[in-house]
């Protein structure tokens, strides 16, 4: 079976989770423990971020590769179109997604946890031991490392990522006006990168993350709660119910361990 060494938190782990689902691929989640895991992971590698995917011995970095690899070996249910012009569109939209979305989110939602201390402790992943919580809690340049955010962005830095941010949603909110789908009527690379890159902010309604259900829906306040993006995220909640495998066996209360395996 496929193997995605990953973290549940990390956006671009969403992105290759929602591909995989999209695929009809199942596969088992290996939660990579930060630090000792990303030691174990650069053994095995040549590096130490997640995604990585493993398909029998070989092992594919990044979710963009992964992403190609899977298209190649799976060709069923294609996520890159043939036609060139949206074969181009597809590709570019993917690579902006993962520069502009992936990255400035973690400063947006770096903003808005650093300042809540309750926020922050309720983002573990219900499956994290208790001994963990406790040692996280109370440390937050330490949590926000754990949880791949970076440490150290000014306030400057972070308006203008949400400044960014907001004219990416117009912008995605004004393609998405007359069409089910970034390129038309068929799903694609496009939408599935696009929506799993946009996790941070605001947390799929659904029970699609080992999150505590209460935070499910919550996000980047200026924009999760905003109106002029709710018709991106009412799009987005039905991309997750078309295609992504809500998790087994959580409770609503999201407060049992889940089969997520930490190692
Ligand atoms: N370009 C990579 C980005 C992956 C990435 O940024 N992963 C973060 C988690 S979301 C990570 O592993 N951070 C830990 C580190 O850099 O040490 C991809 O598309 O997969």
């Amino acid at each position: 079976m496929l193997e995605l060494y990953q973290w549940e938190l990390s956006q671009y782990s969403e992105k290759v989770r929602l591909i995989l689902d999209y695929k009809g691929l199942e596969y088992r989640k290996i939660e990579v423990t930060p630090g000792i895991g990303q030691v174990e992971l650069f053994r095995l590698t040549g590096q130490k971020q997640v995604p990585v995917l493993k398909d029998s011995s070989r092992y594919i970095v990044d979710s963009t590769e992964i992403a190609k690899y899977l298209d190649s070996q799976y060709p069923e249910r294609p996520l890159i179109p043939q036609d060139p012009k949206k074969r181009g569109l597809a590709l570019l939209i993917e690579e902006w997604a993962d520069e502009s979305i992936g990255i400035k989110s973690r400063k947006a939602l770096f903003s808005a946890i650093s300042q809540d201390q309750n926020f922050r402790k309720s983002l573990l992943p219900t499956s994290t031991p208790d001994i963990f919580k406790n040692l996280v809690e109370g440390v937050p340049t330490d949590f926000l490392k754990i949880l791949g955010f970076g440490v150290g962005y000014s306030p400057d830095v972070v308006k203008s990522a949400i400044a960014d941010l907001k004219q990416d949603l117009e912008a995605l909110t004004l393609l998405l006006a007359d069409s089910p789908y970034l390129l038309g009527d068929e799903p694609s690379l496009a939408d599935l990168a696009v929506a799993g890159l946009s996790i941070l902010l605001k947390f799929p309604d659904g029970a699609y993350l080992d999150l505590p259900a209460s935070l499910r829906g919550k996000g980047v306040p200026s924009i999760a709660d905003n109106p002029d993006y709710a018709s991106f995220f009412a799009w987005r909640d039905r991309l997750y119910a078309q295609f992504r495998k809500p998790l087994i066996g959580v409770p609503p209360s999201g407060s049992a361990p889940t089969a997520i395996q930490i190692e």
